[in-house]
């Protein structure tokens, strides 16, 4: 049976191949440093209406797909307690707008594995048997197991939700589809610090026919998924 999301600049994915064995929703850190009042985001003078708006559109996607037993994947960013894996430039850059990594604030250390902060929001808690990716940088490939996790599990298509769209969302996209996988970015299932730039990064990837793969929303998702 082939199965395809209308999407654009394509109907995704490429060839009609997309079952609960193939496919993964990767919901990238959906973090209280992210998203929740007194995070990393928040100190750093950013609206966290913005960065809090996909929750319950990527709650919808996960129950959806959850209950059709497709692989469900959540990543986190964020640094060893000792600081041993932060890149020296990266705490000077966070430092320069008051939410030093590694610092104390009202979540406990920022981007600090283990803290308060850190964690998933309570919304969409992983459950047992999904994968949590722990990673140091932007990309959910660099320096963790992701590549092999889906290796093992036969996943060629990623469906890509979280924040925030212009990083670590992007990076991830972009690593992914140099490795081959099949991507699609769900618009409304990920969000960016600055509206301009969640609205270009939805752009680039549409270029070039889909230079990083396809973009769709989450009602469109919904409708191929539960048809
Ligand atoms: C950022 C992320 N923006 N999760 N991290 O620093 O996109």
């Amino acid at each position: 049976m082939s199965r395809q999301i209308a999407a654009e600049p394509y109907a995704w994915p490429y060839d009609g191949n997309l079952v609960p064995q193939n496919t993964a929703l990767i919901i990238i850190d959906m973090q209280t440093d992210f998203c929740g009042a007194g995070g990393y985001v928040d100190k750093m003078g950013y609206d966290i209406s913005m960065t809090r708006k996909p929750v319950p559109v990527i709650a919808g996607l996960l129950q959806t797909m959850r209950t059709q037993g497709y692989t469900i994947i959540h990543t986190r960013e964020g640094h060893r307690p000792d600081l041993s894996d932060l890149p020296a430039n990266k705490r000077w850059r966070s430092r320069q707008l008051g939410a030093g990594i590694g610092d104390s604030g009202p979540c406990g250390r920022i981007l600090v594995r283990g803290e308060p902060g850190w964690e998933i929001i309570p919304e969409l808690s992983p459950v047992a048997g999904e994968p949590i990716i722990d990673k140091p940088g932007k990309g959910s490939f660099y320096a963790t197991d992701l590549e092999l996790i889906l290796h093992v599990r036969g996943i060629r298509n990623l469906i890509l939700t979280g924040i925030t769209t212009d990083v670590c969302v992007h990076t991830t996209m972009r690593e992914a589809n140099d490795r081959g996988f099949e991507c699609l970015l769900v618009e409304d299932a990920c969000a960016a610090t600055d509206a301009g730039n969640h609205l270009a990064a939805l752009k680039m990837v549409k270029m070039q026919g889909g230079v990083f793969g396809a973009v769709a929303r989450s009602d469109l998702v919904q409708k191929a998924l539960l048809s």
